[in-house]
């Protein structure tokens, strides 16, 4: 991939596809394609051939889903698993018949069965039954593996897959039921504390475990890979330490500067009790995570105060 590439990323206005622009930006490619929802539904497997063939892009990042947290995987299974297998179908067969050069495919760390040893190694895929609140979206990303070990397979493309933890940054989505804990959770706090309400709820028990990867590392990691990796081996990426709900909570209250009490909610989903990543394979290549937590947190939180704390007050 170099600086006079095509390169398309599909999901650019997400917030893995914009983490992914800005770091080909910074990097000074000068082709870089990115096509709207408008301009191009990538379910739709005619248009995407279509667009293929009249750009014929070198590479491609496979950014786009449908993504949510806890709540949305749960209460909308039928939309998770029919948009994401048919934004792979269309995506991943459309660069095949395109015969473009590499694509990445970005999976979940949710792709692991629901108690995999800890940290989880990529052997572990397909090993044991799936965290049920988010079965129907873990078995569209497999399947988007799948579909690209396949193809490789029977085709001999070059298309990567690699499967981050749990994601938060600059654009991410903030809404209070859909979004994933730490947007969530910093637009709770944010707004109890200009309230001045007494009390924060926090759903679940707070006792389970999760990863943080700031999106920009996850990018940073993803042109890593398009230029380091090759073949159908799956590849996980996350910073190799994980925090309880209750601990993240805390660092996102001090970080606020809410003064409140926090309590549980234990009749909301705690999901998956633990889901760390096991990233020696990633880390032997060469590449390690480098934005710490609170680091990550607090930018993350500037980023909110500066775009959406006005839209989400809207
Ligand atoms: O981030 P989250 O929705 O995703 O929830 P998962 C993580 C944990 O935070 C759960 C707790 O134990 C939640 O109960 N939590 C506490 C909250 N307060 C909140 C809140 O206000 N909002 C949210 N959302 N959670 C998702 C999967 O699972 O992870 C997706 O559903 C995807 O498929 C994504 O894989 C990375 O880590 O539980």
């Amino acid at each position: 991939m170099n600086a006079g590439d095509r390169v398309f990323v599909a999901g650019h206005r997400g917030l893995v596809g914009s983490a992914i622009v800005r770091r080909l930006e910074a990097e000074g490619l000068r082709d870089v394609l990115v096509r709207t929802r408008d301009e191009l539904d990538l379910t739709d497997r005619g248009a995407v051939l279509d667009f293929f063939l009249a750009e014929r892009p070198a590479h491609v990042f496979l950014a786009a889903a449908r993504v949510g947290g806890i709540l949305a995987n749960d209460t909308y299974p039928a939309d998770f698993i029919r948009e994401n297998l048919a934004i792979e179908l269309s995506v991943i067969d459309a660069a095949h018949r395109a015969g473009l050069e590499k694509l990445l495919f970005l999976g979940s760390s949710c792709i692991y069965p629901r108690l995999a040893p800890q940290p989880i190694p990529e052997t572990a895929l397909l090993t044991g039954p799936l965290e049920p609140t988010n079965e129907a979206y873990a078995i569209a990303k497999i399947a988007g593996i799948e579909l690209c070990r396949a193809y490789n397979r029977q085709h001999g493309t070059r298309f990567i897959t690699a499967m981050p933890t749990n994601l938060y940054g600059p654009g991410d989505n903030f809404d209070l039921e859909r979004a994933h804990v730490l947007p969530a959770l910093l637009r709770r706090f944010h707004e109890a504390r200009a309230g001045g309400d007494p009390v924060v709820t926090v759903w679940g028990t707070g006792t389970p475990r999760r990863e943080f990867l700031h999106v920009d590392d996850l990018a940073d990691a993803c042109v890593f890979l398009m230029r380091n990796h090759e073949g159908s081996d799956i590849v996980n990426v996350g910073t190799g330490t994980d925090v309880t709900i209750a601990g993240l909570a805390a660092l996102i209250r001090d970080v606020v500067g809410y003064e409140g009490e926090v309590r549980f909610d234990p009749s909301r989903p705690d999901g998956t009790p633990r889901k760390l990543l096991d990233v020696g394979r990633l880390r032997a290549m060469g590449w390690s995570a480098r934005i710490g937590l609170r680091e990550g947190v607090e930018s993350t939180y500037r980023w909110f105060l500066e775009h959406a704390s006005a839209a989400a007050r809207s």
